[in-house]
């Protein structure tokens, strides 16, 4: 396969930059990454890459991105953690443009043996997520259908169009559910970031500052799994080279509460804080965590990198990437 045009959608994104890195690390001479926004905002650039900015709302630009492809990944989603997605329903909606253009692109090139289309948590039944005390999430849980408003419908939308398409069309779709996804080279500040770089950067933040507080959205009792980003590369692998037909979990089973994420992190950082609790600031469902079942069952695999390891990783380049951009002096001081 290694000469074979592989294509990412998204591919200036936090996990279409690292499929990409490992694609090449894997020895793929031939990779289309496309992202919306300019080369210079991308998380990771390679020279020897197809780097396309392009709007793969756009049919065009899909049928351009899918020429020729023998496998497409499509990562590209208007997306954040919860204070985006809360606030942005509409534009997450959107994203269906790109989930349905790219299905109709890749079933026109003729020439794609794979389509892998990255699902979410969110599509799950709210109804199922009441509890910190969760259940984890079966893959039947997301019906009956009542998932995250917005962003959470046109994922789980996305993901039928997907199954119709390989079972009306033959176009091989696979379809990955990711559990809150986390790591180096992804948002930490800015409004998209999610919950492992939001505070990551607020534990830096009061480090730098000395000011040793921190602002936690809700109780901090509510409970969620985070996957490190190279579990979830292993995943997608496996998941687009396997022979699931219907959409699964790729996540840690991992469950923390939010308060502690925040001691991991303080732990790290070497830091105790005095806890701020906003309980106006949007919070999500109350538990979430992945039952990994049925992944182990057919792929005798399931994420695996203990959150205390990964979170370590994060945490270092987050530091790096904001000492890089505001020094260790506070911030505006
Ligand atoms: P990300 O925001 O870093 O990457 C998405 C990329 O898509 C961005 O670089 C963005 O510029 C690009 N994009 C958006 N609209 C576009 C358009 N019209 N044309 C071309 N590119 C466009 O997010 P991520 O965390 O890397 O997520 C990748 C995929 O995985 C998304 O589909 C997301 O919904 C899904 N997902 C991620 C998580 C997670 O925890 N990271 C969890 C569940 C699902
Ligand atoms: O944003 P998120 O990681 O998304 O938030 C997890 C929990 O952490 C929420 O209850 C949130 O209120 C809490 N939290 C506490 N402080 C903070 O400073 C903070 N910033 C953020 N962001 N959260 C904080 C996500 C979606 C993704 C994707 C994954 C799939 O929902 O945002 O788009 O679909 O789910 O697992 P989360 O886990 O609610």
């Amino acid at each position: 396969m290694s000469d074979k045009l592989i294509v990412v959608g998204g591919g200036g994104g936090f996990i279409g930059g690292h499929l990409v890195a490992d694609l090449r690390r894997r020895g793929f001479k031939e990779i289309r990454s496309i992202d919306i926004k300019p080369v210079d905002e991308w998380y990771q650039v390679f020279d020897d890459v197809e780097n396309v900015v392009a709007d793969l709302k756009l049919l065009e630009n899909c049928r351009t991105a899918c020429e020729d492809a023998a496998e497409v990944y499509n990562l590209a989603a208007d997306m954040g953690g919860m204070g985006f997605i809360e606030a942005n329903k509409a534009a997450c909606m959107l994203s269906v443009l790109i989930s349905t253009h790219m299905l109709m692109a890749a079933r026109e090139a003729g020439t794609v043996q794979r389509f892998f289309y990255s699902s979410s948590a969110c599509v799950y039944n709210a109804e199922k997520q009441k509890d910190e005390h969760v259940t984890p999430l079966k893959e039947e849980d997301a019906y009956p259908a009542l998932p995250e408003d917005g962003y959470g419908w046109e994922k789980l939308f996305s993901e039928r169009m997907c199954r119709h398409f390989r079972e009306d069309f033959g176009l091989e779709a696979r379809v990955a559910r990711f559990h809150n996804v986390y790591g180096p080279e992804g948002t930490w500040e800015g409004g998209r970031e999610k919950a492992p770089a939001a505070i990551c950067r607020k534990v830096i933040e009061a480090k730098v500052s000395g000011k040793h507080t921190i602002e936690i959205w809700g109780d901090g009792k509510q409970t969620r799994s985070f996957m490190y980003i190279d579990d979830c590369l292993t995943g997608i692998d496996k998941i687009a080279h396997g022979d699931i037909l219907e959409p699964i979990n790729l996540g840690s089973d991992e469950l923390v509460t939010i308060n502690q994420l925040v001691d991991i992190v303080e732990d790290i950082a070497g830091i105790k804080l005095q806890r701020q609790y906003n309980l106006d600031a949007p919070k999500g469902v109350n538990g979430r965590n992945s039952d990994n079942t049925r992944i182990e069952e057919l792929l005798g695999w399931s994420p695996n990198i203990r959150l205390r390891d990964g979170m370590e990783q994060t945490y270092a380049w987050i530091y790096d990437q904001y000492v890089s951009k505001y020094g260790t002096k506070a911030v505006g001081a």
